[in-house]
């Protein structure tokens, strides 16, 4: 009995049952089921280094900056002032990087429950955290966040809920509990943000995280961006608040934007105000 082992030629995400994204693997890095999911690091020609967990996609090293720029900035300069701020997930550190680079920000706290995310993420993605572990506002727990929140009293300006799908370890964070909890650890004018899915594919995400916030946000908002990776479309963000942040003006947004320590590759004032502009199948699923 012989067991031959051939390393991957090729990665297809698994997000759906009948299409999926193909990746062509030039070296396999990294393959092992944690505790919690399958975690696979492999290299693209394209893409450069690729995360998937459970089969789906979570980061790629050329599109990551779309994605972890829009969840971090629209709600922090939004915010204006925020100094502490609390990363749900977000294991590879991708938006503890953008949000360190806010001189405002004096906490940040980042709970994942995958400690295997983390390590894997400082030895082969050093660049995504870019030396986020080691700053000295930084506090990371590894813990479930629907439990952290629920135990903690300590309240933020933002929350930033970089989860994977609800599906999994993901699933609990797509709760009215959860967003009840995360609504008591925010400040008064305190901004939830999440990664809200792709709705295009994903059409059921904005109907449930609408319903399960509406009850606890006075505005519940959505805003989009296109990242390539995770495929079909726009990606959403969740926005939830009670404060009405949807009329801040370009202009403030620039002059927030004169403050920042470092440069972006997507975010601009102007996105951030046409990230709300909706389609109309988008709006469908908001008033269905
Ligand atoms: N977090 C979001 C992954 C979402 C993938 N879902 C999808 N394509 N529908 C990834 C972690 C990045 N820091």
């Amino acid at each position: 009995m012989f067991t031959i082992l051939l390393a991957a030629t090729s990665y297809v995400e698994t997000l759906y049952s009948d299409w999926g994204q193909s990746f062509a693997v030039s070296q396999e890095i990294f393959h092992e089921k944690t505790e919690f999911q399958d975690l696979v690091i492999f290299e693209n020609e394209t893409f450069g280094r690729v995360m998937m967990l459970d089969g789906v996609v979570q980061l790629t090293e050329k599109d990551e900056p779309v994605y972890h720029e829009m969840m971090t900035h629209v709600p922090l300069f939004a915010h204006g002032s925020p100094s502490s701020v609390l990363v749900i997930g977000g294991g590879d550190g991708g938006i503890l990087r953008e949000v360190l680079k806010h001189p405002a920000v004096k906490r940040a706290v980042l709970v994942e429950i995958d400690p295997q995310v983390i390590e894997t993420s400082k030895t082969y993605f050093p660049k995504v955290s870019n030396g986020a572990f080691d700053d000295p506002r930084v506090e990371i727990v590894v813990q479930d966040a629907a439990k952290y929140v629920k135990e903690i009293d300590e309240t933020f300006d933002v929350i930033l809920c970089d989860s994977t799908d609800p599906m999994g370890p993901g699933a609990l964070l797509f709760t009215e509990g959860f967003y009840a909890d995360c609504k008591k650890r925010l400040k008064k004018e305190g901004i939830f943000v999440n990664q809200n899915g792709v709705p295009f594919l994903q059409e059921e995400e904005i109907p449930l995280t609408l319903k399960n916030r509406a009850p606890h946000f006075e505005y519940v908002e959505f805003f989009v961006a296109p990242v390539p990776t995770y495929a079909g479309g726009f990606m959403a963000f969740g926005f939830a608040s009670d404060v009405d942040y949807g009329n801040i003006e370009e202009r403030v947004l620039e002059k927030r934007c004169e403050d920042v320590n470092g440069s972006f590759f997507y975010y601009t004032p102007k996105i951030h105000k046409a990230a709300f502009a909706l389609p109309q199948f988008m709006l469908n699923q908001i008033h269905e």
